[in-house]
């Protein structure tokens, strides 16, 4: 079994991060082992939460994997919450990688235009250099505007508009970039990439939900990063995690005392076996 090691926070409620990632890598069919960075009672869009940084713990645990000889097929980052936890997290790539390794990073730092509560300008230039050292990045499109120092349009992006981000995404250092939250036409919603090494660009598309939740950046992500774990190519990949994240969307709103905070990713895993195995 290929085993895989999934970087960012524990947010205890909130569906997330780690409580998402966790499950779903698992669900692939991969030993999921973690390095959790802080444990938060909740995310940062719920107020008052408390905020436990493990950054100090990170290196020595990182050492007794090496000292025990522990290995990875793939590591994959979400939130980090401070630039000593990126420099960190370079550190691991550096120390555990493998021709053959996948580094898989997802910029994790804001939506809708806006970065997270905690974040600024410098922490996504930082965010941006680490991006450089994966081998697929998968931001949103306000992630790719911070992290490229441009201003987020609030009106839709064009295809063209697209397809220069996904280039200057590659500039930074990953060959492979993917841009989530991308919308070719009304009523479509879903990811475009660029293989730079290859110079081809990809896309796949499904129903666009007229709703927003938190949280579905994590699950769009964990799914791509076992999707590629499993063998699939880019593109299946792509559409094995928007598939996912779409029918995880339809699952919350079908429920009708549905939270605010996150997804029922949980009820769509039937699905996620489907397109793993297609
Ligand atoms: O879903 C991304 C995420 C992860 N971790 C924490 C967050 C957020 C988004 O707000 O606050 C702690």
């Amino acid at each position: 079994m290929k085993r895989v090691l999934s970087i960012q926070d524990i947010s205890c409620v909130g569906k997330c991060s780690l409580t998402v990632a966790l499950p779903i890598i698992s669900a692939a069919g991969l030993e999921t082992s973690i390095l959790p960075t802080a444990v938060l009672s909740t995310h940062t869009a719920f107020k008052g939460f408390t905020f436990r940084d493990l950054t100090d713990d990170l290196q020595a645990i990182a050492d007794h994997w090496k000292a025990e000889n522990i290995t990875f097929d793939g590591i994959a980052t979400g939130y980090l919450g401070s630039f000593r936890q990126i420099e960190l997290v370079e550190t691991i790539f550096t120390d555990f990688y493998h021709p053959g390794m996948l580094r898989f990073v997802d910029p994790a730092m804001g939506d809708n235009g806006k970065l997270y509560t905690g974040f600024d300008e410098a922490f996504a230039r930082r965010m941006g250099k680490l991006c450089g050292k994966a081998d697929i990045i998968v931001p949103n499109l306000t992630e790719a505007a911070f992290m490229l120092g441009e201003k987020y349009q609030e009106d839709q992006y064009s295809i063209e508009d697209i397809k220069l981000l996904l280039k200057r995404l590659c500039d930074l250092g990953a060959p492979v970039a993917a841009l989530t939250g991308v919308s070719p036409e009304p009523g479509k919603c879903g990811v475009m990439a660029y293989d730079s090494k290859k110079d081809e660009y990809c896309e796949y598309y499904s129903e666009h939900l007229p709703v927003s939740f938190h949280g579905t950046g994590d699950v769009f992500a964990s799914a791509c990063f076992a999707a590629m774990m499993h063998g699939q190519t880019l593109q299946k990949s792509l559409r094995t995690a928007v598939e996912f994240t779409v029918e995880s969307i339809r699952k919350t709103v079908a429920y009708e005392n549905h939270n605010w905070y996150g997804v029922d990713f949980e009820s769509a895993v039937p699905k996620l076996l489907e397109l793993l195995n297609e």
